[in-house]
């Protein structure tokens, strides 16, 4: 079913494709990167690397609440959401607002893939080769207005099609924001397709939002509407746990949750050689991402 491509990857095919992945860190990557003659060290394979999690354990491992708190509900419920046709409205304060199809909104973009890791809340973590363009192009295409600060994100909200609404865990519908420079941020993506294949309901079909360097809660998924705001939007779980669930909720190995430690990560899959591994700052990329947060405490806007 899905298009594996372990074995026709080439090195041009990641390198543009990878251009936010430290090089070193993807020569150590091993499995695709093997396959294709370029895994020259594995010998120095770091614990922290990039080796590709497989479709099984990206398609059936899920957090989507909206079809049950379990990890396999998704996958059991998510069919019964409706994705064609499908549009997103972008409002506020945007120089073109409107409701968008989304084939409008990807003719106008290039879908590219980027292997980033997943760091969700709950201290496990994945490695998701996913397809889908920069948010900033489209940001840019509708126009932000001078004195927007922030963007809101809001998931579809039918409980007709959705039978983990009915289960009051969050305030419905789920929402999300970000600060506008994370959002236009080249590493903040909208993601339309895993392993080339377009992304299945349970990760959040047709688009979801994808940011690397923060817990994944904050990778919203099945975005209908967009909202361009002057003020630090609702977002479901710091509303519903603001103690436990930051605004920012960047990964952190040096803060923890209040009930338990982020200091390591269990990487998911791997059968008997799963294992803990440690925690990265901002997930890996603090690199291109910790000028965001220059002269802020993290351990207060956590
Ligand atoms: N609408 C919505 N988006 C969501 C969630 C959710 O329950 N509902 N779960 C979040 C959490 S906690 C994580 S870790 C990621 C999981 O994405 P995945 O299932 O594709 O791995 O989606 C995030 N986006
Ligand atoms: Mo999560």
């Amino acid at each position: 079913m899905a298009r594996r491509y372990t074995s026709d990857l080439t090195w041009d095919d990641v390198t543009p494709k990878a251009l936010f992945l430290n090089r070193r860190q993807i020569m150590a990557g091993g499995g695709a990167l093997a396959a294709s003659g370029m895994m020259g060290r594995a010998a120095h394979a770091q614990d922290n690397d990039l080796q590709l999690n497989s479709w099984e354990e990206i398609t059936t491992y899920n957090n989507y609440y909206e079809f049950g708190t379990r990890k396999n509900d998704p996958v059991e419920n998510a069919h019964m959401l409706t994705t064609q046709p499908w549009s997103i409205e972008i409002d506020g304060m945007v120089e073109n607002p409107g409701t968008y199809s989304l084939e409008d909104i990807l003719s106008e973009v290039e879908i590219e893939e980027r292997i980033y890791r997943l760091r969700c809340v709950e201290a496990w973590s994945m490695v998701v080769p996913w397809n889908g363009f920069e948010l900033a192009d489209l940001l840019t295409r509708v126009g932000v207005q001078d004195g927007a600060r922030y963007v809101a994100f809001q998931t579809a909200n039918r409980p007709e099609e959705m039978p983990g609404l009915r289960v009051p865990v969050l305030d419905w519908p789920y929402r999300e924001g970000l600060r506008l420079d994370e959002a236009m941020h080249p590493l903040t993506i909208m993601a339309t397709g895993i392993y080339g294949e377009p992304i299945p309901n349970q990760n959040g079909a047709p688009i979801r939002l994808v940011v690397p360097w923060k817990y994944g809660f904050k990778s919203i998924k099945s975005i209908v509407r967009i909202t361009l705001t002057d003020e630090q939007p609702y977002a479901s779980w710091n509303a519903s746990q603001p103690r436990e669930y930051g605004f920012y909720s960047n990964v952190n190995p040096n803060v923890d949750h209040p009930r338990w430690s982020q200091a390591t990560e269990r990487r998911v899959g791997g059968g008997l050689f799963a294992r803990r591994i440690p925690t990265l700052m901002f997930n890996g990329y603090e690199e291109e991402v910790a000028s965001l947060y220059e002269g802020m405490d993290l351990a207060e806007y956590f």
